[in-house]
């Protein structure tokens, strides 16, 4: 695997950053996850946008312009004979001291790694996930906002670690007003009496691209979609319930602390709105190979 690292590839093995960058030490920077598929990146320039707007956020400096940083993206695919595949793109303040200032950090660090990846098996798809709703409360916007993709996800982690030990797969993160939220790394969706519902994004979530692709397709089936204010008790009273997130895609909830929802299994809708997204992530996207096809081409009629 070669790996991206400040305009360079590097092995695998070599692929290493200092320990004085800001990243490891306090976890200072962004990323993003993305998801390559039949040989086309997408909504590369959706994902490229929040980078972008994260980093501004958090006023991080990003050497590239958007355009240099898509090409990178694609390169970094095109040098791992990447078609289905996952991007993590992660920049960091940089090296610094042991200090947290961040002006001791003069350059920022630009990794890219594509990969394979991990999804939930099979079976979950077809059967559901169990989850939980965690003590842990949501980060609040007035602290570090979620709608920033930040390296900080240990407030997730330590949610996801209460999923595991009670044996659910997913956790559930209600804010400091009683509101749902999101997962540990995926945005919530219920289904009930004809009405799509999602978590409004000022509850404080990280306003996902699989969330508003899913939006887009239940609104061009002619679905009734909201984005409301919603409580536990509307999850554990859906008829369905699913998450969405670019490793995950769509992925059904079947229970929740304890209640069955809906017939216990993949609601009709979720599958529905599964078999649509897969049938735009194999079509729309950014090419990888196009540029490439396109230079033989030109060589060739030269
Ligand atoms: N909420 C949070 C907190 C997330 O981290 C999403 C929602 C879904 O957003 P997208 O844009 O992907 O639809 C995420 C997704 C992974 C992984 O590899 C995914 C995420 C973060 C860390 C790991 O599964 N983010």
């Amino acid at each position: 695997m070669q790996v991206y690292i400040d305009g360079k590839y590097y092995p695998q093995e070599e692929a290493k950053i200092s320990v004085w960058d800001h990243g490891y030490l306090y976890g200072d920077g962004i990323f993003e996850g993305i998801r390559a598929y039949n040989g086309r990146i997408f909504r590369l320039d959706q994902h490229i946008d929040r980078l972008y707007d994260s980093a501004k956020s958090i006023l991080l400096k990003i050497p590239l312009a958007k355009a240099e940083m898509i090409e990178a993206v694609l390169e970094t695919c095109r040098k791992n004979n990447i078609s289905d595949g996952y991007v993590r793109l992660v920049i960091s303040r940089g090296i610094g001291d042991l200090g947290l200032d961040p002006r001791k950090c003069l350059k920022s660090t630009i990794v890219i790694i594509a990969d394979k990846i991990n999804l939930y098996s099979e079976e979950k798809y077809q059967n559901g996930l169990k989850v939980i709703i965690a003590a842990t409360r949501k980060n609040f916007p007035e602290a570090l906002n979620p709608r920033i993709k930040s390296l900080n996800y240990l407030n997730n982690i330590l949610a996801k670690i209460e999923g595991i030990q009670a044996g659910a797969e997913e956790v559930v993160l209600i804010n400091t007003n009683g509101f749902v939220t999101e997962c540990s790394a995926e945005n919530i969706f219920i289904y009930k009496k004809g009405i799509l519902s999602t978590p409004r994004g000022s509850v404080g979530i990280l306003e996902g691209i699989t969330r508003d692709t899913v939006l887009e397709i239940a609104q061009n089936l002619g679905i009734k979609v909201e984005e409301s204010l919603l409580t536990s008790h509307d999850l554990f009273v859906a008829e369905e319930f699913f998450l969405t997130g670019t490793a995950a895609e769509i992925i059904p909830v079947v229970e929740i602390n304890g209640r069955i929802i809906g017939e216990g299994k993949p609601g009709k809708l979720t599958l529905r709105l599964l078999e649509e997204f897969r049938k735009i992530t194999k079509i729309e996207g950014s090419p990888i190979y196009q540029k490439e096809a396109l230079k033989e081409k030109k060589h060739l009629i030269a």
